[in-house]
């Protein structure tokens, strides 16, 4: 058995003035810009940058699932191993609606369904996903049960939800879904604005059912950016291939190295794609020309790692009340089940 701590919370007032104040995160603010807009954008900050949701096209979320398969990488497992078992504690019988952020392969939600059993009703499932590959695959997954409606977004989780909001929904508790530790991608105020519009989209009594891997050993978390297979080294790199491709770039692979560190003030792992000599980069469909310096970096992803109670107090903030968080003790990861107060 997977040992797992409960922590169970009476119903918590929302503290005063905490939702929202932040500014919301700078990939959404500019996603009617596009790709293009948004590689021009990033790459003229200081430091260089891109939004590390455009590491998940077809090639890109291949490697992901891969790297979830790796020895190094245990989030996936232990979050498996907390959704199946605590299935009917988190469904529940009352939930009639389902939204996922970030849906991937859908292999997630189909084992809490099937875990939960199947007595119930019609259940609406609504995927939210950028990419439509992982969206298809989904859709396959929940194929096999037959109580299920699938409403798929191919969007970005704040155009989702908000066709979510606007979607009819059946009688009965809502759940979301915000599952893989994805919330780590934000930095803290984009973070609590996410949430502020995740509650927004979901009315009194609905359910947050959020996964965030904890605080560990940074040499466990280095391993985990920086496998020994190079996966995650191919997953980085392929953000500037997609570049290539999609925006008429001319990155040279081969001049640029995949970095991982820890930091530990920030309490999150960035990944950065690192100039191993001077070189000019020229992106045409993003009209952008500049040179880099030997060992100067383009910032990708941002994994923030937490401890069991800021989950708690980020979501407390935000306008939910914990009803429970399910920890697995060996690979340091939550489960966090709140209901929107
Ligand atoms: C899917 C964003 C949760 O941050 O751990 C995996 C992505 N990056 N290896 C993470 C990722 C490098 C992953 N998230």
């Amino acid at each position: 058995m997977t040992p797992t701590t409960l922590i169970t919370r009476a119903p918590a007032t929302p503290a005063p003035g905490a939702p929202a104040s932040g500014t919301p995160a700078p990939a959404a603010s500019r996603s009617a810009s596009g790709f293009a807009g948004d590689v021009r954008h990033f790459l003229t900050q200081r430091p260089r940058q891109l939004p590390s949701r455009y590491l998940y096209d077809d090639v890109g979320s291949a490697l992901f699932e891969a790297i979830c398969r790796l020895p190094w990488y245990p989030l996936t497992r232990a979050e498996m191993r907390l959704l199946e078992g605590h299935a009917r504690d988190i469904l529940g019988s009352g939930t009639t609606t389902i939204v996922e952020l970030g849906s991937g392969s859908g292999v997630k939600l189909s084992a809490l369904i099937a875990g939960a059993g199947s007595q119930r009703g019609r259940l609406d499932v609504h995927l939210v996903d950028v990419s439509g590959s992982a969206l298809a695959e989904a859709e396959r997954a929940l194929e096999g049960h037959p109580e299920v409606r699938v409403v798929p977004h191919r969007a970005t989780y704040e155009i989702g939800l908000q066709e979510f909001g606007r979607a009819r929904s059946a009688a009965g508790r809502r759940l979301a879904l915000f599952l893989g530790s994805n919330i780590g991608n934000f930095d803290p105020p984009g973070r609590d604005a996410f949430l502020a519009t995740v509650r927004s989209s979901l009315g009194r009594g609905d359910a947050l059912l959020l996964g965030a891997d904890l605080v560990k050993p940074a040499a466990d978390l280095l391993l985990a950016y920086d496998d020994p297979l190079g996966v995650t080294a191919a997953f980085n790199l392929n953000l500037m291939l997609r570049i290539n491709h999609e925006l008429q770039g001319d990155f040279d692979l081969q001049g640029f190295a995949h970095r991982a560190l820890w930091n530990e003030e920030a309490s999150r792992i960035e990944m950065h794609l690192r100039s191993e000599r001077r070189q000019r980069i020229t992106i045409d469909g993003a009209d952008l020309s500049f040179v880099m310096e030997p060992g100067e970096t383009i910032w990708t992803e941002s994994s923030y790692k937490y401890r069991p109670p800021d989950v708690v107090s980020m979501l407390e903030r935000s306008g939910f009340g914990v009803r429970a968080q399910w920890v697995d003790a060996v690979d340091r990861f939550a489960l966090t089940l709140a209901e929107a107060t």
